[in-house]
This record gives structure tokens, sequence and C-alpha cells, in this order.
């Protein structure tokens, strides 16, 4: 068989086109190749055929032979040091689970991905120093094991931390399962465990890295950002999901490794198709740099000999599930049922000894091949690239694993998997002791230890390394709101626009304006911020190519390479990993940044809730904005955008902390909090602040309730202490129905109450739940007081909270407020309709409240039960109305 291509209905042409390639190729290179190839087809297209798109290349490497650049230095010394930490990576695992079951890890992906992360330590991965801030790297989170395991050869680790791998709770030292920065805060840069949030964060990290460069903040030289990822990972939306805006946006810093080792968790990634032809279509379509790296040097011969390309058609046949199976099944199978589908490929192999076959490699184990993707990446000018690297899930583990099914979750090896595995990766244990599995290490002066600190020494130290050096920031007084603070008169406004007006001030500070780095999702004239289009300008690093057709206007959408308000289009994840990138600037580049990204609250922790995680464990300091929030504060919208529970996730999140802010002065003084703690005292805390869209007179702030403010509550207003008394808390914008409801208790019914401005629930919630925890734990002490029980000490009634936010928001003061407690807030769907409408139908008017308090105070006894009824009446409330939690 020659004709290998059926289609081909003139071979003799088809050779002759060919050899006039070829010649091309030879004399003037492939650039004057592709130009003519390129005018080919244009011609072709000019004359009226169609011509079907084709975004994938054959399966072979991208690199051919002729041009891979050799790998410089000792490849046997580097194989051994690779096999060793292979051999600790596995082991580590191994003496977990014969502590405890529990304590799972993972053998299989960190085996497959062995080599990709030595090349790059070994020879690209640059560590900080006081020359370069060093390259970013995205370890892929279960592949942690093998990281842990090069550390302990470096002597970063101890043989007592790797004995305590995924033993955090009680054991400080103890090694975490995966990347988490929370956990160890000068190892860790990004927590990548949650699939696909490792690409969107590294995409956006290395867009930033150009903002802050652009904007003249950082020089980046030629840093980089590496990103590790499974194939199947993949999968994840947010994988794929922002990879045209790094085409979009050039970035030539940054470099995906996708490990398409063919399998996931279940099984194979694709099966019946080829996970990296795939890939590689998604990424060159748009405008990747795309290197395959598909088979290793054993290969190479074999391509020498398949001068009629049937090797070559046979790959392009063969599915991923197949050639899973034939590293699962060793080298015989491979020769009945991969070469032996035609007599040609079959012949090929025929002076080849099965263990030949099996030893056929793939790209990804060959440190040649993955060396030679690495240096061309790393020259990338003008776009991103992803290698696609093939390689074998559980890579060495032979029957306790390659290339099966079952191998991801495997975590066990018994003596003889052990043995086979030190046998092939020329361990130096003895089999008396193998049994133990023990880690090795190589003596201090052998040749391996000063090779590898040498390889790292010249790269500029240990990795993965991250720190926190940036300087405290001058954070200005509070009196730089001062408009803020003062009565605002008959000017009505929302919390919304005071934000605005705090932005800007701060924008235009003479210490951290510059710092300041606004976020929006395609929002910014939601929230009146496109006055900041013309004051900040809009980052581009094209700067603006066109003259904008509102250019003759005061407010004009002005782009800027020098840009500083970063919008994202409608993009809240991607609008998210910016916030995380510019929140954790501090410590990938040194230098404190202060994000603040305001998007619809509604779209922020439901949508993005695991990035909202992740950045926790990252320590991003920043604020969250949650505009037009409260579920009846954002009228005219409806189900699916009104906001009611965004405090409640907010207040899931340990170092999130959050406010629902009623008037101006409040805002200041939360925003203004949290500047001095997170960028002057650099605590490790982020903010979620809602703001609403309601127009509103603010009054001027109180003396002295700034503590109250940052703590969560306050007094806005002491009622008389005559007859019954009520304790009537609110937050957000339905305090302003508190206190009109306190009006309404005293005008209609004489009855007094304190009312009260509680910022903060989750704040409250959580300084009693700690008082509360000592108190239990110290029996014999004197008990501590929370915040909240010292402000209500002395206080008469019943309390009754009211927010625009679901019950369980209040609900957590329950166990605090010693006297009847009664909440109120707006459980269900959201409608669209007026604000007035909206909160009948959540029953959180004035009305509502002032029933909620007479009703209490009924309870406790202190008024007849049918000043309730009568007030129902009064108020003209329909006893009948459905629940809205029900309709
Ligand atoms: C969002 C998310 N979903 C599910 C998981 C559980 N999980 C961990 S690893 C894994 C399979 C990963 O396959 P792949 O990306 O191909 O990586 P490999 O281990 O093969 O290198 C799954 C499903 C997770 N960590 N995150
Ligand atoms: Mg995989």
């Amino acid at each position: 068989m020659h004709v290998v291509d059926e289609t081909d209905i003139d071979p003799q042409e088809t050779q002759e086109w060919i050899e006039s390639l070829d010649s091309v190729l030879d004399r003037e290179g492939p650039d004057r190749a592709h130009f003519l190839l390129e005018k080919l087809i244009d011609k072709t297209r000019r004359s009226g055929a169609y011509l079907p798109f084709s975004a994938t290349t054959a399966y072979v490497n991208t690199i051919p032979l002729s041009q891979q650049r050799p790998i410089p230095g000792d490849q046997a010394i580097e194989h051994s040091i690779r096999s060793v930490i292979r051999w600790n990576a596995a082991a580590m695992v191994v003496h977990a689970n014969r502590k405890s079951s529990e304590l799972g890890g993972h053998i299989a992906s960190f085996a497959s991905a062995a080599t990709l992360y030595d090349v790059g330590f070994m020879h690209f991965f640059r560590a900080p120093n006081d020359e370069n801030k060093g390259d970013l790297v995205f370890f892929q989170g279960h592949s942690a094991p093998g990281i842990y395991a090069r550390a302990f050869l470096e002597g970063r680790l101890s043989e007592e931390q790797l004995e305590a791998f995924r033993q955090e709770a009680l054991n400080e030292g103890g090694l975490s399962s995966y990347p988490h920065p929370w956990l160890m805060p000068n190892f860790w840069q990004f927590p990548t465990v949650s699939m696909g949030l490792g690409p969107i964060m590294a995409i956006y990290q290395a867009r930033f890295m150009k903002y802050l460069e652009n904007r003249g903040i950082q020089e980046q030289q030629d840093r980089k950002v590496w990103a590790f990822m499974g194939d199947g990972e993949m999968d994840e939306p947010e994988s794929l999901g922002a990879i045209s805006l790094a085409a979009r946006e050039n970035l030539d810093n940054l470099i995906f490794v996708i490990n398409c080792n063919l399998q996931r968790l279940d099984g194979p990634v694709r099966g019946n198709g080829k996970i990296i032809q795939e890939l590689e279509a998604v990424f060159r379509g748009a405008g990747w740099n795309v290197l395959k790296v598909v088979w290793g040097s054993y290969w190479d011969h074999l391509f020498a000999k398949d001068r009629n390309g049937v090797l070559q058609k046979l790959m392009e046949e063969t599915v991923d599930g197949e050639y899973q199976a034939c590293k699962a099944k060793g080298g015989a199978y491979t020769r009945e049922f991969f070469f032996g589908k035609y007599p040609e490929t079959l012949d090929m192999v025929a002076d080849m000894s099965d263990e030949d076959i099996w030893r056929l490699n793939r790209g990804g184990h060959d440190p040649h091949k993955v060396y030679a993707a690495y240096a061309e990446a790393v020259e990338s000018k003008g776009r991103p690239t992803v290698i696609l690297a093939k390689t074998v899930k559980g890579y060495g583990m032979g029957e306790a694993g390659e290339g099966q099914n079952i191998t991801h979750s495997q975590k066990k090896m018994g003596e003889d998997s052990l043995k086979a595995f030190r046998d092939r990766f020329n361990i130096p244990i003895s089999d008396d002791d193998i049994a133990a599995a023990p880690f090795y290490k190589f003596p201090e002066d052998s040749v391996e230890m000063e090779y590898m600190r040498k390889s790292r020494n010249r790269l500029g130290g240990y990795m993965p390394v991250r720190s926190d050096t940036a300087e405290p920031l001058a954070i200005p007084g509070l009196e730089i709101f001062d408009a803020l603070l003062k009565e605002s008169g008959e000017r009505e406004f929302s919390t919304t626009m005071a934000f605005v007006r705090i932005l800007s001030t701060l924008a235009r500070d003479k210490n951290i304006g510059r710092n300041i780095v606004p976020i929006v999702p395609d929002e910014a004239r939601t929230f009146g911020m496109e006055g900041m289009f013309r004051q900040l300008g809009i980052y581009s690093f094209k700067g603006q190519l066109y003259k904008p057709m509102d250019s003759d206007q005061i407010m004009y959408y002005r782009e800027d390479v020098a840009g500083q308000i970063l919008e994202e289009g409608i993009n809240e994840a991607g609008a998210m990993s910016s916030w995380i990138a510019a929140g954790t600037a501090y410590s990938a580049h040194g230098v404190s940044m202060i994000p603040f990204y305001i998007y619809y609250s509604m779209f922020g922790f439901q949508r993005i809730g695991d990035l909202a995680w992740a950045a926790g464990d990252m320590q991003v300091r920043g604020f969250l904005m949650g505009g037009t929030a409260g579920r009846t504060t954002l009228a005219g919208e409806g189900l699916q955008h009104q906001d009611g529970h965004s405090l409640v996730v907010a207040g899931t999140i340990p170092n999130c902390v959050s406010y629902d802010p009623t008037f101006a002065y409040e805002l200041a003084v939360i925003i203004h909090s949290g500047l001095k703690r997170m960028y002057q005292q650099k605590e490790n805390v982020f903010y979620y602040i809602t703001v609403m869209n309601e127009n509103y007179e603010h009054p001027a702030i109180p003396k002295g309730c700034e503590d109250g403010i940052v703590k969560g509550i306050y007094c806005l207003d002491e009622g008389e202490e005559k007859g019954p008394k009520l304790q009537l808390m609110g937050s957000g914008t339905i305090l302003r129905e508190v206190i009109a409801a306190a009006e309404l208790l005293k005008q209609d019914f004489e009855i007094n109450a304190d009312v009260w401005s509680v910022t903060s629930v989750n704040e409250l919630a959580r300084e009693a739940q700690d008082c509360a925890r000592w108190n239990r734990l110290h029996p014999t002490k004197k008990a501590r007081q929370s915040y909240l029980a010292t402000q209500l000490r002395g206080r008469r009634g019943p309390v009754v909270f009211a927010s625009d936010y679901i019950r369980a928001y209040g609900e957590q003061l329950r166990e605090f407020v010693w006297s009847r407690y009664v909440t109120l807030g707006t459980d269900g769907f959201g409608r669209s309709d007026t604000r007035d409408n909206l909160r009948i139908f959540f029953e959180v008017n004035r009305y509502y409240i002032a029933i909620a308090a007479l009703k209490a105070l009924a309870d406790d006894g202190e008024v007849d039960g049918k000043l309730v009824q009568q007030a129902l009446k009064k108020y003209d409330i329909d006893p009948e109305k459905p629940n809205p939690i029900s309709v």
C-alpha cells in the first residue's frame, strides 16, 4: 500500500506540488512556504471555491526534529533527580494512607507530569530575586506531592513535614493537601485545585502584569506566567472561557502547559476522539501559539521510516481510548492492536521487542521534546502559548495504575508495585527496606545535590515561594471624605453615588491614587461611574485607535494605554480574576494595589462564589462592592436580578468582612477602616460592601459612632423611657423603614423605641460567637461580653431586626439577643415592581415592621394583643396575603 489518502485522485500531481514545497522549505525556509500557501488559499477562495476550515494540524510534534533545540545540562543527572522526586512524591501519599485511608492524596497525576515540571524547574522557572520579581507558576492542584517532593530534596521541607502530608488540622507544619496559600503562606501562591480557576486566574494575572507595566507602575522585564493544568480540567468553562482575551491582549507573557494524559477521574477525557487535536483547534482558533508535544524521541526513527505516511495515518485514526489501552496493556498489545492494523506499520516494528515497543515514549515524558517546546514558548512574541503535552496517567505505576481508569484515586501501592517502581526509576533502596517505602535523599555532597542547587541558583532561588514585601501605604485621614460626613440637606443620592465620590476622591489622592484599580463588568453606567472614563481612562494596551462617538462630550469613552479602569465587559469571572490579581499584587509583585470591583450584587458570590473562596485562600486585599443590592431596593428588574442573600454567602468566607450600610458617612467610615486594615496594617482580609441605588437624604455623622459602624452596630436614636419599650434594628435601605416604623409606633400607639443601625450582622455575629466560644472554654473565668451585648446592656423590650436580605442574615444574632427577637427579611423569589410594592410583597415596609414590633410586645405581655389586630386594620394589611416564599 502506498497511497495513504484515498481521496487523492492524482497522486502524481500531489507529489509534484509537495516537491515544489519541499524545495521552497529547503531554500527559503518555512516563513516563505507559509506565505506561498496563504497566497494559494486566498487565490482559491477568490476564485469562488469553498475551502472547509481546518483548525488542526497533523497529529505530530509542532516542532520537527530538525528544529528541535537541544536541551542543555546533564540528562543523566536530571533523570536521576527526577526519578527520586517521583519516588518521594508517591511515597508521601503511600505513607499518609498507611496512617489512615481518610487522608487521601494522588499519585497518578504528578507521575504523568513530572517531566513537565522538572524541565521547568531545571531550566526555566525563575524565582523572585533582587533583579527580577520572578515567574509566576500555577501548579496543578493535585500534583502538589511532586512539588513537595522536590522541595524536600532541595532541603526546604523536612522529612517530618513530608510525613505530615495532609495532616494540617492539629499538626503545625503539616503539608497542605493542595496549593493553599492560607495554610502555607510562604510557599504556595495560587490555589488551583478547583478545576478551571487556575487557567482563568493565570490569564488575568498575565494581563494584570501588562497593566502594571503599561500604567508605569512596575516594569515586568520578561516575567512569565506558567499555568499547569489537566486535560480533563479543560472541560470547565472557566478554563477556556477567557482564552480569546489572552490572544486579543497579546499576552506573550503567558504559557499554558496542558498535561494531556488522556484521562480524568472516571476514565478517558475523549475516549472516542483526541483531546490534543480538539484543544489545538480551540486555541489556534483563538489566536494562540500552539505547540504540540505528542511523541517522544524513541519514535523519531519510526517517523524517519514512515516515507509513505502509513504510520502517520494510523496515528490520526487512533482515538485516545485506544492510546490509553495500549499504555495500560503493554508492548505486545500495542504491537497487535496498534501497529498490527496495517502491514506496513507492523513491519516497521518487526525488529523491535515488546519491551522496545513499550518504551516508545510520549512527548510529555521526554525532556528533550519538552525543553524544545518551552524554549520556543518563552520566546513567543505577541501571542500566548499553549503546550499540549501527551503523557501517560500514572506513568511508572505499572500494574498499580499506569494508564488504568482507576488510577486517579489510587493512593496505595503494594510491595510488588513499589519494587517495580523502584526498578523502573533506579531508586537506591534495597529489597529489605522497600516495604516501608522510605523517602530517599541524595547525600549532601553528591553530584545530584550540587547540580540541583546550581540550576536553582542560576534561576534565582527556590520555588514555589510566596512573600509579602510590599510597603504599607500611607492612608489619608477620614477627613478626605468630608463632603460625605456632612448632612446632605435636601440633596438626595444613593450609596452607590456616595461610593463613586469616594472612589474618585481616592483616585486623586497623591499617596494612594495610583494604586486604585477600579474594575467593572460592563456596568459603569449602571452605577453612575461614567465620569471616571474620562478622569481615569479605561485601560487598553492599544490605546484608542478611533475617535469615540461621544468625543465632544465631557464624559467621553476614553481608552488609554495608561488607563486605570479595568472595563472587563460582561464577564464577572474575568473581572473577579482581575480583582484577585490586583488584590494579591502585594505578594506576587511586591506592590500594594487597591482594587474596587463593583458589580450587580446578584452576579457576585452566587455567580463566582468559587473564585471568591479562592480569593480568601489567596489573602486578597481589596473591596468587592455589591451594587444594586437588596431584594426590594433594586426595583423593576425582577427575580434573577434581585439579591437577598449575598451577605449571607459573604459571611461564609472566613476572611471576608462584610457590611450593609445605609448612610454615606457609614460607607465612608467602613471604606476608610478597610483601607487602614488592609493596606496600612496589612491584614489579610477583604471587604464586601453592599451599595444601593435608592436615592434619599443623608444625615451628618453622629458623634462617636465610628467604632460602632466598624463593629457592626450603633444607636441612631434613643427613645424615651416611658411605657413599653422596643429595640428596632435595621440595615441597608430598610433601616429607613425601621426609622419610619419607630415614628409610626410613637405617633399611633405612643410606644417608644431605640433605633439601631446595624451595619454588619456578620461582624457582630462573628465577634459574639468568638466570645461565646471563649466563655465555653473558660467556664471559671469572668465571662467576656460581646460587642452586641455591651450595646444592648440596660435596654428594654423586644428586638426587631429588618433588612433587605433573607431572614437567615438577621437570624445569626438570635443566640446573642437575650430578649424576644424577631427578624424580618426578603425570603422568596424577587419580583419586578416599584419599591413600595416590593416592600409590601416581602413584608418589610414600615407597617409590617410596626406590626412585628407590636406583636412582640403583645407576646411579652407588654401590650394587649388586640392592638396588633387594630394596627393590621389601620395599616390596611391583608392577613390572608400569601407568604412571599411560597409564591
Ligand atoms: C471544580 C472541580 N470539580 C471537580 C474536582 C475533582 N477532581 C479533582 S482532579 C479531577 C480529575 C482531573 O483530571 P485532569 O484535569 O485530566 O487532571 P489529571 O489528574 O489527569 O492530570 C477531578 C474531577 C475538582 N477538583 N474541582
Ligand atoms: Mg488528565
